[in-house]
């Protein structure tokens, strides 16, 4: 499967609803089953990754289950290079465009671009944007986050991801962030964008997922919610939302 051309051929029928699983925050068998569930309620791919304890063996295992409970693309959404699999179907090879660090910007994906070939993964090149509060994942990669009033930021960020040729770019405010990505920066940065524009960090509700697809989100993932809940018409409500 070239998962790049599923998701633009599926995009250009309308927005996305990707499901993130972080390998860290439950047993193998629970990520698979929440995985499953999501693929029921309507999400169109399974994203595994988190910002700390991500390591090779729970990478794997957990990549695994989810690839036999589910039959969505799995995409790698890495936090370095300490740990790739081979058994996702695909990376999103990233640049934290907005890190003050070398390392988050080129230097884990030096380390990382010959594991990627030799497993065969499909690499996915994405602009990665931390927008404020920015989280765990803003702190760890040592962010300079786009404060949420600076719509010119992030369009000037996005669009210098677009000319260096990156084939999505996506406006994080972290995981479990209390505020979304504010919708009137979403919008600014799809006025400005040909390519698909991913949003995440803090979306749990149906409201904000409308609100990020209204606001011209291609895809809106949801972490925290997804393996938290517990009530599947509430999973539904919410991908619901973010499709349309
Ligand atoms: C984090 O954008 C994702 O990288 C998802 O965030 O866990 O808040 O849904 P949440």
């Amino acid at each position: 499967m070239n998962v790049k051309k599923y998701l633009i051929e599926k995009i250009a029928k309308g927005t996305l609803h990707f499901t993130l699983l972080d390998p860290d925050k439950q047993p193998v068998e629970e990520a698979a089953d929440i995985a499953a569930k999501a693929e029921a309620a309507g999400t169109d791919a399974i994203m595994i990754g988190g910002s700390t304890d991500v390591t090779q063996d729970n990478l794997d295992e957990t990549a695994k289950a989810i690839k036999k409970a589910c039959k969505l693309p799995t995409i790698y959404f890495p936090s370095g290079a300490h740990a790739i699999s081979g058994n996702c179907d695909a990376i999103f090879f990233m640049s934290m465009v907005n890190s003050a660090s070398v390392d988050w910007i080129i230097g884990e994906q030096v380390k990382g671009s010959l594991i990627t070939k030799k497993l065969g993964l499909e690499p996915i090149s994405m602009g990665y944007i931390i927008v404020e509060p920015g989280m765990k994942v803003g702190e760890v990669g040592r962010a300079v986050p786009i404060k949420r009033d600076d719509l010119k930021g992030a369009m000037s960020y996005a669009l210098a991801c677009e000319y260096l040729g990156m084939s999505f770019v996506y406006l994080e405010a972290g995981s479990g962030a209390d505020r979304p990505v504010p919708p009137e920066m979403i919008k600014a940065v799809k006025d400005v964008l040909s390519v698909p524009l991913i949003v995440g960090g803090g979306i749990r509700t149906p409201e904000a997922a409308k609100a990020a697809r209204l606001a011209g989100a291609d895809a809106i993932v949801t972490g925290t919610f997804v393996e938290r809940c517990s009530d599947d018409s509430e999973l539904k409500n919410v991908i619901k939302a973010a499709k349309g």
